[in-house]
């Protein structure tokens, strides 16, 4: 009985979160996570960037899939939705196009978005869906314990590569800056002035805003995206760095030794709900004419 560990007091963090004032948008589920886990700054960070842009929790809704980044919604006092695997991006979409007056964020894992749900991220991207998408990465399965992503580094060793990973990582950043997103930028968990400011940014960009985050799995890495390793790599991107030139974007893309951190690329163009509404216009124009 000597050795069990000592148990965790929620009632304090709770009680910590309130005087910190931020109560109004944190629901009173404190995140599950484990300790340490960079998870834990973005849930600050998305809550300081709400309160930063006024906006009313009620006007938000969290959609996530499956995994532990997509916990999310459960700890934010705002609507939310837990989607299937995978599944984040058409549930947001529809949300979106239902009610446009909404702030709409998608939340998901590398897993979730890369691996089961990663046929779903180019439409919405080309549709310019004016959605958030938060893409949490820590190159781990974390929530089914740790096996290999479609960001894990090679020769990395998990359960599922007990010989270490043959498989070479998805860039991300470089699908999304192919895939015509409207806006791309890049953080750290570690970092969290940093990744609230970003945070901050993508939603209030109209379009499709996607945000990849880089976040330590304290559990089962302990060799590769640990926090020792991020922050010896991570670099912000150069002061000079034009978000409105895609080349540029790309060959900081491409950096994948040293992950540059901040706005990638950004350009402004009709949303899908823009689009919708010109169809609409169109087609009553036609039944007028018939
Ligand atoms: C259809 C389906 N396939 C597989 C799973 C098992 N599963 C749950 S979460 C997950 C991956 C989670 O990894 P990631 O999205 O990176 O999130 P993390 O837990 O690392 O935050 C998998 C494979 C599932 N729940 N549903
Ligand atoms: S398993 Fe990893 S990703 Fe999941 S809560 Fe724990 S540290 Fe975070
Ligand atoms: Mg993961």
């Amino acid at each position: 009985m000597g050795n069990l560990r000592q148990p965790v007091y929620l009632e304090e963090k709770l009680e910590q979160v309130r005087e910190s004032g931020r109560l109004n948008i944190r629901s009173k589920s404190l995140p599950t996570w484990c300790p340490g886990c960079g998870y834990f700054s973005i849930v600050d960070g998305v809550t300081m960037a709400i309160n930063h842009l006024q906006i009313h929790q009620k006007d938000v809704t969290v959609v996530s899939g499956i995994g532990c980044a997509s916990r999310f919604p459960f700890f934010l006092d705002t609507y939310g939705f837990h989607t299937l695997h995978g599944r984040t991006l058409p549930v947001a979409t529809g949300i979106k196009v239902a009610n446009d007056a909404l702030t709409v964020l998608a939340i998901g894992g590398d897993g979730d978005a890369f691996a089961i749900g990663g046929a779903h991220i180019p439409h919405a991207a080309r549709r310019n869906v004016d959605i958030t998408y938060l893409v949490f990465d820590n190159g781990i399965y974390g929530l089914t314990k740790g096996q290999t992503s479609p960001t894990s580094v090679l020769g990395f060793t998990t359960s599922t590569s007990p010989y270490e990973n043959q498989d070479r990582p998805l860039n991300p950043l470089l699908m999304m800056l192919s895939y015509d997103t409207s806006w791309i930028g890049q953080s750290y968990a570690g970092d969290p002035r940093h990744l609230s400011d970003m945070i901050t940014q993508a939603i209030a960009h109209r379009g499709f805003s996607y945000l990849h985050i880089l976040s330590p799995c304290v559990t089962f890495d302990k060799t590769s995206k640990t926090y020792s390793n991020l922050k010896a790599q991570v670099q912000l991107l150069p002061d000079d760095h034009d978000s409105s030139d895609k080349i540029a974007a790309i060959k900081h893309a491409m950096d994948v030794d040293n992950p540059p951190i901040g706005l990638f690329y950004k350009e402004n163009r009709p949303t899908l709900s823009d689009n919708l509404d010109l169809i609409v216009d169109k087609a009553r124009g036609r039944n007028a004419r018939a």
